[in-house]
């Protein structure tokens, strides 16, 4: 191979213009299949469930599914997000405490019937045992703000959509290590912020309490939509 202002003589590429070769292998198709559809299988087998036991779980664990969350693309690749791990047992309480309030108005006050009726299915109500139980709560938090080379502080952007990706790789991460979590939105959560001590232009997304399930852990009994329910092709 000749080399160019980009590559050296093996071809690797140099980082003058602030771009390498993409590092990509092609797989054979019949794997590509194989992969695709364990793939499906295994994220199928994941289920959200509201019972954990309090076994405690490694931190190793979860620095790895955070970094895992951390690979999600982002807007502007400012990587608009910071999770918060927390497993002491009194923040836990803090913010269980703090939940409950919330949620026993939200199920008692705010919910409109409309809402009371899709979560029927789902057995969810005010108490929130799960934000102690847990061994760990990973409270996911949104970045509005960016401190610029100036000095300044600047935008994020699409920061939602990008912390939605990042909540989606770190939930996989943690279904495919052999733990389980829940997507919980207490409602408002700005007692979050207060509680776990984050700046301002930091907004809580979701909490996510991880660990084993409970030896009794239930899931309701529902299913996933078909394909032909959720995707359109046009060929
Ligand atoms: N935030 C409440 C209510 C709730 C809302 C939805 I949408 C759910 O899918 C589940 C619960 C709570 O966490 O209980």
């Amino acid at each position: 191979m000749v080399a160019t202002a980009w590559q050296d003589a093996r071809g690797v590429s140099l980082k003058e213009d602030g771009f390498i070769a993409l590092d990509w292998d092609e797989l054979p198709e019949s794997e590509m299949h194989e992969r695709a559809i364990s793939l499906y299988q295994q994220m199928d087998s994941r289920r959200t469930t509201r019972h954990f036991s309090q076994r405690p779980v490694s931190r190793k664990l979860i620095e790895s599914a955070i970094l895992s969350g951390s690979t999600a693309p982002s807007g502007a690749h400012l990587q608009p997000w910071t999770f918060v791990a927390v497993s002491n047992s009194e923040i836990k309480a803090k913010m269980r405490e703090a939940a409950e309030i919330e949620e026993k108005k939200t199920y008692s006050e705010r919910m409109p019937e409309a809402w009371q009726e899709v979560l029927a299915p789902l057995g969810t109500d005010a108490v929130k045992q799960h934000m102690t139980d847990a061994p760990w709560i990973v409270v996911l938090f949104r970045q509005t703000k960016r401190l610029r080379s100036n000095g300044e502080s600047g935008p994020t952007y699409y920061s939602t959509e990008s912390c939605g990706i990042a909540a989606g790789m770190f939930i996989h991460a943690i279904h495919n290590m052999g733990l389980v979590t829940l997507t919980h939105t207490p409602s408002p959560m700005g007692f979050l912020r207060d509680i776990l001590n984050r700046p301002a232009h930091e907004h809580a997304m979701l909490v996510m309490p991880v660990g084993y399930p409970a030896e009794d852990a239930e899931v309701p009994d529902i299913s996933r939509k078909e394909l032909q329910d959720i995707a359109i092709f046009i060929e």
